[in-house]
Parts: structure tokens; C-alpha cells; sequence
């Protein structure tokens, strides 16, 4: 199967699908998209990649997949080993809450298309760090109890699951913004067991075609 993924190296939706990737053992062309240079809003990108401006987008034998949890469940299924979710239905549900307090609860309010119009607002760049960090941490605290409960390792059992793909990159974007991972400490010891682990490294930021070194 031809797979390409159109990525920017520090945007975190595209790291979920990276780690899926990754963990499914299957190679991809890597095609940057620099968010901050704004190639998610050329015409040629929106017309046949994706239609919301945003990253990631997955081309899979011509294929086009867009929405980081919809990749990652399409990933899943089409190639079931190993598993990236539970057996059993309740577990499944747990791990999807736990991908979803990310990707459907945090992320959105701290996307960089939010950033930008809170600045066109008048929202300062302390201003701008508050209201992230403000949803990071609700996001965790919620996350927290959930990853205590029934984390053994990775966040859901002794196996990288979605919760994983989703959780990593969060918590690297957590770390940017200097957010205090203290009062999250299984939070905090699920994403740096799953960051151990090789096909979480190969997803890594840093370890893009793309990225940028200070
Ligand atoms: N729900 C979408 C979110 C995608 C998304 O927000 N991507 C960000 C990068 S993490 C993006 O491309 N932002 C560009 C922008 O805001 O202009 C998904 O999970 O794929």
C-alpha cells in the first residue's frame, strides 16, 4: 500500500498519526506542510488535500483521509496488528474517552488557527499562554484519575493504544508551553513510558524532515 502523510514536524495531530504509523510497522512518504508559512491555506493543499486548512492528510493508494482519529481507526483496521485497541468493548470505550478528552476536548481550543485569531482579538502572548495552559490542564485533570485507573505502563493497560498516540504529543505540547506536569504523575509516567518505546521516538518532532533546531 502507497502511503503519504502530509505533516507539519510540531503539530500534534499529525504526531498522533505518525505514531500509528509507526506502530503499525508501515513506511510513508513524509510531505511537509509548514503551518507557520501557511501551506494548509494554498488552494492547490485545500482543493485535494484538506478541505479545513488543517494537517494532517493521509493519502493511501490515492485515497485521501483527513481528521487524526479517523486515520488512526482506518489504520487500525486495515491493518489490525498489533491491535491499538482493546478486545473488549469497554475497554475500547475507555481508551477512545481518553483519546477523545485530547483530540476533541483539548487540542481544538489550542490550535494554532485559535491562536491567531485570539491575537487578531487583542489577547497578548501572556494572555495567549494562560488560556492554553488553562485547557491543557483541565484536559489532564480529568486524564489523570483516568490514566491511575487503568494505565499499566501506557496510559490504557501494558500496550501502546490510540490513548497513547493521542496523549504523547499532548504532553510534548504541555512541555512547551512549561505547563507543570506535577500534579499529573500518571499522566506524566504514561508519556514517558510510551516515549521509550522506538515507534514513538521515530515519530518524534525532532526526528522529522521538517524540523527546525533552535
Ligand atoms: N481534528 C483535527 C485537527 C487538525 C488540526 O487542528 N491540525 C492542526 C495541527 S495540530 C493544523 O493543521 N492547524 C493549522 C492551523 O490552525 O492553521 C484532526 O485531529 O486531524
Amino acid at each position: 500500500m502507497s502511503l503519504t502523510l502530509h505533516s507539519y514536524w510540531r503539530a500534534t495531530a499529525p504526531y498522533r498519526v505518525r505514531i500509528g504509523l509507526a506502530l503499525k510497522g508501515l513506511d510513508y512518504a513524509y510531505v511537509p506542510v509548514n503551518l507557520i508559512a501557511g501551506d494548509q491555506h494554498a488552494a492547490d493543499y485545500v482543493a485535494t488535500r484538506n478541505a479545513q486548512h488543517l494537517t494532517p492528510a493521509l493519502v493511501a493508494d490515492g485515497e485521501v483521509l483527513t481528521q487524526s482519529l479517523a486515520i488512526l481507526e482506518w489504520l487500525e483496521e486495515t491493518h489490525p496488528q498489533p491491535p491499538l485497541l482493546p478486545a473488549d468493548p469497554l475497554g475500547r470505550a475507555r481508551v477512545r474517552a481518553m483519546a477523545g478528552v485530547v483530540a476533541c476536548d483539548i487540542h481544538p481550543l489550542n490550535n494554532l488557527r485559535v491562536q491567531q485569531q485570539l491575537t487578531r482579538l487583542g489577547v497578548d502572548e501572556a494572555g495567549r499562554e494562560a488560556w492554553t495552559k488553562r485547557w491543557i490542564e483541565d484536559g489532564f485533570s480529568a486524564l489523570e484519575p483516568m490514566v491511575a485507573a487503568h494505565g499499566r505502563g501506557f496510559a490504557f493497560g501494558e500496550t501502546p493504544t490510540l490513548a497513547d498516540c493521542c496523549l504523547v504529543p499532548q504532553v510534548y505540547s504541555a512541555e512547551r508551553y512549561k505547563v507543570d506536569l506535577a500534579p499529573f504523575p500518571a499522566v506524566r509516567a504514561a508519556a514517558e513510558r510510551a516515549r521509550a518505546h522506538p515507534a514513538f521516538a521515530a515519530a518524534h518532532p525532532d526526528n522529522q524532515p521538517d524540523a527546525v533546531r533552535a
